[in-house]
């Protein structure tokens, strides 16, 4: 049998600065031994015909996440009208919590959750209905009307899982780059997370559970990876919910002469309560750390749930500074937010001296607690635009100053003459205690003028964005 597995092209949407290596089909061909199996890259090689009428597969799958939605189901659509013959499966985190969108005419399976035991299940048994209807997390779509099979979540013994096979991303892998155009992996330690943010579906995706693989079976992985790999992003929910793992990993990696920069994402109550740790792992190699910073003041952290404080983001944003290890900082954009609280937080950004923060807009994704409280009030509900740049909840502010001011919130914080400033003030300033650090997260303004590019780009979408326009929208509700 042959397959085809797809990541659809990238969401327009969304900017072109980073470009990741589609670990889950990696994870997936891995699982099938045996059989030949292909992986296109929409996001790379748009011409789906081609590859189709050269492969000749069996069976397509295509992955989703909830901004890939509509595309994935044209893509879907196309091969059935191409080739009725072929068997069309989905999954990924939209055909996990939203499966009904995909009973469509051009759909033969949708996967729930992680499907690295239950794909290979699915391919063993198509041709046979009644052994199909034993393998669990799967809908089984036939004439528009779906069975979906028995929940299983037990977490999966990750150590057992085989490496993600990466020899059939090839010929993509000098695409495959992060912002700073590192050449890079994903790895992936650990699936689930034990805490319960309300904007986050991950947790979710395994109930809550937590599962984890060995330092030695990450070493395995990392001395596998080609050559020419740079980076690596540990693609985890959670890395740090289990510390001895950890500080193992780190001997283990100086011990293996492994020297990759390593990008990994911690929350800062870990940050600032295993601090030996971090800067160990910045001896082992970590060079940038995702910190979900999430919000200036207490209110919204209560609110998302989130169980840290704005004095914990504080110590660790400091902690990091001083080891020297560039924070990526997540802040969230609530669409309540006023002219008022956009000041506040560009302010906060300054203070802390962070030079390289995120600004993801409050989006109620499928699976979180957030879109079962709000999802009556979506002023959008075409899902190319669940983004994280666009608001599916109404805006407090009329929407185009709402979008001004996230577009100022860019354009202030990576100014040109904000890092100059912050140099000479560093320098001449008489206040030390504002000018804290020379740790300007890896920013440089040689790569400023890089992000300028981006910021106008991104600037001219969102002015002449308008809302509910979609290429394709197949979303049926
Ligand atoms: C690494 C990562 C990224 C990387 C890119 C990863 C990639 N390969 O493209 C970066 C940082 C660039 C990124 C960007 C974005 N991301 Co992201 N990302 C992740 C993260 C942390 C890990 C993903 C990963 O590597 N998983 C490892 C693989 C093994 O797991 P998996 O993807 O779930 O796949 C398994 C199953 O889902 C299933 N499966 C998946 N596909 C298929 C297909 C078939 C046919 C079958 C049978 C099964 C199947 O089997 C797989 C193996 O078990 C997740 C969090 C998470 N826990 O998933 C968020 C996550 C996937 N991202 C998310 C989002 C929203 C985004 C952005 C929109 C954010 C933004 N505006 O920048 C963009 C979208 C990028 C895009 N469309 O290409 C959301 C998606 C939620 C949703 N409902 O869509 C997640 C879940 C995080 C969250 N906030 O909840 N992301
Ligand atoms: S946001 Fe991070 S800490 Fe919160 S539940 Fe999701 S993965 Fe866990």
């Amino acid at each position: 049998m042959k397959i085809l597995l797809i990541k659809p092209p990238q969401n327009p949407n969304l900017t072109k600065n980073t470009l990741y290596e589609p670990l889950e089909l990696e994870y997936l061909a891995a699982s099938l031994r045996g059989l030949t199996v292909r992986i296109l890259d929409m996001r790379i090689d748009r011409n789906l015909h081609r590859n189709l009428l050269n492969f000749k597969p069996d069976l397509v799958g295509i992955s989703a996440y909830t901004c890939d939605y509509n595309t994935s189901v044209q893509i879907l659509k196309e091969i059935r009208l191409l080739d009725k013959s072929i068997i069309t499966v989905v999954g990924g985190h939209h055909a996990t919590f939203m499966p009904d969108d995909f009973v469509l005419p051009w759909v033969d399976g949708i996967f729930l959750g992680y499907a690295d035991t239950t794909f290979p299940q699915y391919i063993n048994a198509v041709g046979n209905p009644d052994k199909l209807r034993e393998i669990p997390n799967i809908g089984i779509v036939n004439n528009n009307s779906v069975y979906f099979t028995k929940r299983d979540l037990t977490p999966p013994d990750l150590n057992s899982l085989p490496i993600p096979d990466r020899s059939l991303t090839y010929e993509y892998r000098n695409k495959y780059h992060d912002s700073v155009r590192n050449r890079l992996s994903l790895l992936m330690t650990s699936r689930g997370c034990a805490f319960r943010c309300n904007f986050c579906a991950c947790w979710k995706l395994m109930d809550g559970k937590y599962a984890v693989r060995t330092p030695e079976s990450i070493i395995d992985e990392l001395k596998s990876l080609p050559e020419e790999i740079e980076a690596v992003y540990f693609s985890d929910d959670n890395t740090f919910n289990n510390i001895e793992r950890i500080w193992k990993l780190s001997a283990l990696i100086k011990k293996n002469g492994i020297k990759k920069k390593m990008q990994m994402y911690a929350r800062v109550d870990t940050i600032i309560r295993n601090q030996a740790l971090f800067e160990d792992l910045a001896g082992a190699g970590l060079q940038f750390l995702t910190v979900g910073i999430e919000s200036f003041r207490n209110s919204d952290l209560d609110f998302y749930k989130k169980k840290t404080t704005v004095e914990m983001n504080n110590q660790a944003i400091r902690f990091l500074k001083k080891i020297n290890i560039y924070i990526l900082a997540h802040i969230i954009v609530r669409p309540e937010y006023s002219k008022e609280d956009f000041r506040q937080l560009l302010s906060y950004v300054y203070e802390n001296n962070l030079f390289r923060p995120g600004f993801p807009v409050l989006t109620p994704l499928p699976g979180t607690e957030l879109y079962q409280n709000t999802r009556d009030t979506f002023t959008m509900t075409n899902f190319d635009f669940f983004d994280f740049v666009h608001s599916i909840l109404p805006t407090r502010l009329d929407p185009k100053d709402f979008y001004r001011q996230l577009t100022n919130l860019y354009v202030k914080s990576y100014a040109i003459s904000r890092l100059i400033r912050h140099r000479f003030n560093r320098l001449l300033s008489l206040n030390k205690e504002r000018y804290f650090t020379d740790n300007t997260d890896g920013v440089t303004i040689r790569k400023l003028l890089i992000v300028y590019l981006y910021s106008v780009v991104t600037y001219f979408k969102l002015r002449y964005f308008s809302p509910g326009v979609s290429h394709h929208s197949y979303h049926q509700k």
